[in-house]
């Protein structure tokens, strides 16, 4: 998954490769997140059970009422032994799924999404596979059918193109060495280097940082931000070629739980900071493969 993932996406590849090159550091994964259709069993679920089955714990369940979706997130088993890798060979990462709930939808974008995953079969049951190939489990839609789903959900029409493809990876920043482990610092360096961070975070007074695009908890514990994501031409069965929204890179740094505050620095594990994802936070996130944030000018 993470190799389709790198191939697609030069700017997650660059920032990867960017980040590990300062100080030789080792990067964690926080959580990889993925998105689907709610639908004919093509939901939270076909990606789940792999995760499932070896040993992910689902977690709680977040909504985004005005996206028509929910998500689930899920807690990865404890496994010391990859302790001190890097990236996929490192300690194992959160997952976070969400779905599209389709019936919410116009009946003309129903009509589309159904008509792709009933002609798919039992794709639903190699979503993971799906995903580790870079194939889609359905046939490729016409151009028009992106374009009605994209007008009424960004989220329908990328998952139309990027079926079960990895829709982020996320930098766990706290478990960096560098000064990037803070990740108002990460944030100028990353901008610093030429890249585009989603800006509908807005201002965060509390760091009076103007255009950092920082997303933080109601409890100030989990600070979020992401680039905007790469695009990439993608041929529709009509013949039209055209460019659509693919993946990008989230920075998520998790602070010290209040009753932990009294560990030192060489105490304090994965377990002593803020875990789980936050409504508020996710829904801006969201935004990163959003028309309105690729265009944007830097
Ligand atoms: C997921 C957005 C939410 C998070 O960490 O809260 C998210 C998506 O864009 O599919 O990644
Ligand atoms: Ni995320």
């Amino acid at each position: 998954m993470e190799t389709v993932y790198l191939n697609r996406n030069p700017t997650a590849k660059s920032i990867l490769e960017l980040v590990s090159s300062v100080d030789d550091e080792q990067i964690c994964y926080d959580h990889l997140a993925f998105r689907t259709f709610g639908v004919n069993g093509y939901g939270i679920s076909s990606l789940a059970s792999l995760f499932l089955d070896y040993g992910y714990t689902q977690k709680e369940e977040l909504r985004f009422p005005a996206k028509k979706l929910k998500a689930l997130w899920f807690s990865p088993p404890n496994s010391s032994s990859q302790d001190g890798g890097s990236g996929v060979n490192g300690p194992l990462p959160r997952v976070f799924i969400s779905e599209l709930l389709v019936d919410q939808l116009s009946p003309r974008a129903q009509e589309i999404i159904r008509k792709c995953t009933k002609k798919s079969g039992s794709g639903n049951k190699y979503a993971a596979l799906a995903s580790a190939l870079g194939s889609l489990t359905w046939e490729k839609p016409l151009y028009s059918e992106f374009q009605q789903l994209a007008g009424e959900s960004e989220y329908a029409a990328w998952t139309l193109v990027n079926g079960y493809a990895l829709n982020h990876v996320t930098i766990s920043t706290h478990r960096l060495k560098s000064n990037l482990r803070n990740i108002k610092s990460l944030n100028e360096f990353i901008k610093k280097n030429g890249f585009k961070l989603n800006s509908d975070g807005g201002v965060l007074k509390e760091f009076n940082v103007s255009t950092s695009s920082i997303s933080v908890s109601p409890d100030g514990l989990l600070l979020q931000s992401s680039t905007v994501a790469d695009s990439m031409p993608f041929s529709f069965s009509d013949g039209v070629v055209e460019s659509v929204p693919c993946s990008y890179i989230e920075f998520a740094e998790r602070l010290v739980l209040p009753q932990y505050k009294n560990l030192s620095e060489s105490e304090i594990k994965e377990s002593h900071r803020r875990d789980g994802f936050e409504v508020g936070n996710a829904d801006k996130i969201f935004e990163s493969t959003s028309k309105e944030q690729l265009t944007r000018r830097a």
